[in-house]
């Protein structure tokens, strides 16, 4: 009678065991052959010592094309010649499913891969261990984020992602035809999470689905990513938000660096966990850091990618990998960030992590008269947003918030090059498939 195990539970101690997974590799030394099983876990060696093994279960394993999915039965045996310190002496195989010839592309070998053709084909991407173990990071880091998030008193919503009007501007809208009538694809939880800052619910968070039509390519934009929103109230400054950011992100990066060792070494990475609280710096500070480094950017300019980017390695050079950039212009800052009146700035902020954007928010205007003097400024109309002033009429508390793209957080984590490579299915300005 055989047990089922797979490579992470199988031990020399088991006699007969049956293996399921894909044949990634096969050998041929003339005299004895190994077929190289792989599942979730890892690899499992089979070893087939040709004056041992029946000629057709010889034939037929030897004989497998790579990829193909297969149950094999055998007798466990001791080795010091695999990593395991076991290998399977088969004595029976199934075959599940042939895999076609040749593949489209491959899973073990060394030569480099465009990253089209490895989007292309993504479910033989994620076959490779260091392509699956950014996932299952990005999984721990929900998990970690749920956590965090509970033990601070926040509850977890859902808002719609089919929207009637836009929080983050026009020019990234998607629209769509909702039975006859325009609606888009919700940029932001923004305008619900404020709205149930009104109900008494606090502290609430979201992380769901948000949609930009961005029209650049780049290697930090897509037009869907995951985006972690949190909104609390009874606040007394932006200040109360930014420490409970730092909060959440040290046990998400603590967390990281403690429970994920194991993929963490499948990349061959370390987590530097910044320590808190992170340092702040103004936007105006930032435009006199900036052009004592020789770049000149009048007040009121977005300090761009380059000068992010810039600020990053001056950061860095300080040894400072997370830092804030707050009190932003508020010209530069949507409708439903409060003015720093009397000023030309706002109760903003930015994190940034290495020289790139990872969350934005601030505190809110919550005083209807204003929060309508401000739309109007902004050029919006106030009528087209009444779902939303309502929530501000009839009695609203002072509160803040903030969206973090999750995608970004683990892409700067880990220092990877793109994106792109923290989504299972990217889309993005020519991508819609798979
Ligand atoms: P913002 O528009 O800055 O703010 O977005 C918040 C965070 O979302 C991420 N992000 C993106 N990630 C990948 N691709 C994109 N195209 C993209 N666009 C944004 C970034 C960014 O910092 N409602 C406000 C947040 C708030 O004030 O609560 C908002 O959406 O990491």
């Amino acid at each position: 009678m055989s047990v089922l195990r797979d490579s992470k539970t199988i031990s020399a101690a088991d006699t007969a065991v049956t293996i399921k997974g894909w044949v990634q590799d096969i050998r041929n030394l003339g005299g004895i052959s190994f077929v190289i099983i792989r599942d979730r876990y890892g690899t499992i060696q089979v070893t087939m010592p040709k004056k041992k093994i029946a000629p057709e279960l010889f034939e037929g394993l030897t004989t497998l094309s790579r990829e193909s999915v297969v149950s094999i039965t055998g007798d466990v045996k001791t080795s010091d010649q695999t990593e395991l310190g076991v290998e399977i002496i088969p004595s029976s195989f199934e075959l599940y499913s042939n895999a076609a010839v040749p593949l489209p592309m491959g899973v073990i070998d060394k030569v480099n891969v465009e990253m089209d053709t490895r989007l292309n084909n993504r479910f033989m991407d994620l076959r490779k261990p260091e392509i699956r173990a950014i996932f299952e990071l990005k999984s721990l880091m929900l998990e970690l984020l749920n956590e965090a998030m509970t033990s601070n008193g926040f509850l977890q919503v859902f808002t719609p992602k089919v929207v009637a009007s836009g929080a983050e501007g026009g020019s990234t809208l998607f629209k769509l035809d909702y039975f006859g009538r325009p609606a888009y694809l919700a940029q932001s939880p923004q305008l619900y999470k404020q709205m149930l800052m009104s109900t008494g619910l606090d502290r609430i968070y979201e992380v769901g689905p948000a949609f930009r039509a961005e029209h650049s390519n780049t290697n930090r934009h897509v037009t869907e990513f995951i985006s972690f929103d949190g909104e609390m109230s009874w606040i007394s400054s932006q200040s109360d938000v930014m420490s409970m950011i730092e909060k959440i992100i040290d046990h998400i990066l603590n967390g990281l660096k403690e429970k994920g060792k194991k993929q963490l070494a499948v990349l061959g990475k370390d987590v530097n966990v910044p320590s808190v609280p992170y340092p702040v710096l103004t936007y105006s500070e930032c435009l006199k850091m900036l052009s004592s480094a020789g770049m000149e950017l009048k007040d009121g300019d977005d300090l761009g990618t380059e000068g992010e980017k810039l600020i990053g390695d001056i950061m860095a050079a300080k040894g400072q990998e997370m830092y804030w950039i707050a009190e932003y212009p508020e010209l530069e800052k949507p409708f439903y960030i409060m003015e720093k009146d009397g000023t030309p700035y706002s109760f903003s902020f930015d994190l940034d992590y290495k020289g790139q954007e990872i969350s934005s928010g601030g505190q809110r205007e919550h005083r209807y008269d204003k929060l309508v003097e401000r739309m109007k400024k902004k050029g919006l109309d106030p009528e087209s947003f009444d779902f939303y002033t309502d929530a501000f009429k009839y009695g609203m508390p002072p509160h803040g918030g903030w969206g973090i793209g999750l995608e970004r957080l683990l892409v700067k984590m880990l220092d990877l090059p793109n994106i792109r490579e923290a989504i299972l299915f990217p889309r993005d300005l020519s991508r819609l498939s798979p």
